[in-house]
């Protein structure tokens, strides 16, 4: 924790006796709809506003939550975050990612020094007038690509329809068209996500979940760092009415100033205008705008090809256990999903494993590879790595292999056979 009260963008592990002196009153904690904790993923569909499982009140609690399956993803003070876990010592201090010197930029400022001013942009030297003692970082771009790669292989265990927006933040689609019927709640496998790159890759990340691209990426913003908010249908509307229009994803300075000068300043003011009126003010873009100010958004998350993702899955008549019988299994749907890419003309660069246990619980594993391909057995080959790491006793009653991040066949297996092996 830093000293300023505010959290750290590296993950902290949570402190339980805090927790407890932060609990509500007993009369409180029952009756408050679905929720979630984001600590134990234990769900409760008409829930305490504390865990009862582990005592956590980090508790998501919402009556859509089950239903909601649109997320946007957003890590914290990316740049800085990633500097911070590299470098214990700046844990508490300021810190300000960017090039010194006379003309430098701020690319980000971490949390702590965004309380003295410093914004991603400001001038280097008006940001360190603001806040004298902070530290600057260069920045790194190969490290946050690298990193932005591991997050992004953690999103495609929650859903494999993931359409990265930048290197720090994404789309996900937590439908159940897009991941299967019975892949745990939304809301459980993205907190499982959001906790797994803490622990795994050491940054914080906030998480909106919402019906729509517009509605999510509003939410992901709410509550920074290390939130998880949430935006249903029944209150979009008149919740969406308070805000600034700045917080409208295509509004930028020069618009939001357009429209201030009309006397409009949130969004409850446009909600009554006719597109017509929308589209006359703004442009092409009021027709989409009409959309947003009343929460509606059509817009698909985009994995940039038509198809998301080819799988094939099949159910064992018994339960199964052990590398040997898990990789004989897998052997014919790989074969299956390189005939259908073939038959599509297309290729996949990452694959993903997808395993039942006998009680049910949906697990996906996924390996980005060297090369997209369209091979049965460089798929094979990925798979059985990935089913050596699960294959540790445990009964499973289905195994489906697929491949996702499709592109054309051109981009696929490169002349060198083997190449799509390393
Ligand atoms: P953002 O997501 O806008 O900012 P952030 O991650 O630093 O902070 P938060 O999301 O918690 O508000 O941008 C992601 C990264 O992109 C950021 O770490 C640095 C870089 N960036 C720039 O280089 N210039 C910019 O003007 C902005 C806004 C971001
Ligand atoms: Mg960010």
């Amino acid at each position: 924790m830093a000293q300023n009260g505010l959290e750290d963008t590296a993950a902290v592990p949570l402190e339980p006796a805090s927790q407890a002196a932060l609990k509500p009153p007993e009369t409180l904690r029952t009756g408050a709809g679905p929720t979630l904790c984001r600590d134990c993923l234990s769900y409760f569909p008409d829930g305490p506003l504390d865990c009862p499982a582990c005592g956590s009140i980090r508790v998501i609690c919402h009556a859509e939550l089950a239903g909601l399956d649109i997320a946007h993803i957003d890590c914290d003070a990316f740049y800085a975050a990633v500097e911070k876990r590299d470098d214990p010592s700046l844990r508490d201090k300021p810190v300000i990612v960017g090039h010194a010197g006379g003309r430098g930029v701020v690319t980000t400022a971490c949390y702590i020094a965004r309380q003295f001013g410093p914004r991603s942009a400001m001038p280097m030297f008006k940001a360190m007038e603001m806040c004298p003692g902070a530290v600057v970082v260069p920045t790194d771009m190969a490290k946050y690509r690298q990193v932005s790669q591991q997050i992004k292989a953690i999103f495609l265990d929650a859903t494999p329809v993931i359409q990265p927006v930048s290197l720090d933040e994404a789309y996900l689609d937590m439908s159940d068209e897009a991941r299967g019927v019975s892949d745990p709640l939304p809301a459980m496998a993205l907190a499982e996500a959001q906790r797994r790159i803490e622990d795994e890759v050491g940054i914080t990340v906030s998480i909106g979940l919402s019906y729509n691209k517009f509605l999510a990426k509003l939410a992901s913003d709410l509550d920074k760092p290390r939130g998880f908010s949430v935006i249903g249908e029944a209150e979009a509307k008149e919740f969406v009415a308070t805000l600034p229009v700045s917080k409208i994803n295509g509004v930028g300075k020069v618009t939001a100033a357009k429209m201030a000068e009309q006397g409009i300043e949130t969004i409850g003011q446009l909600q009554d205008m006719p597109e017509m009126e929308l589209v006359a003010r703004y442009g092409k873009f009021g027709r989409r705008l009409a959309g947003y100010v009343q929460g509606e958004d059509g817009r698909k998350v985009n994995t940039d090809g038509t198809s998301k993702s080819v799988s094939a899955e099949t159910t064992f008549r018994q339960n199964m256990n052990g590398a040997d019988a898990l990789k004989e299994a897998v052997g014919p749907l790989c074969e299956r999903v390189g005939k259908r890419l073939a038959d599509k003309g297309i290729a996949g660069g990452t694959v993903v494993l997808k395993l039942k246990t006998g009680d049910f619980q949906i697990l996906t594993r996924n390996r980005q590879l060297p090369n997209p391909t369209q091979k049965a057995d460089v798929i094979r080959y990925h798979a059985e790595a990935l089913i050596e790491a699960e294959a540790d006793g445990r009964y499973f009653r289905l195994i489906g292999i697929g491949v996702a991040d499709l592109c054309s066949a051109i981009e696929a297996d490169p002349p060198d056979l083997f190449s799509g092996l390393e």
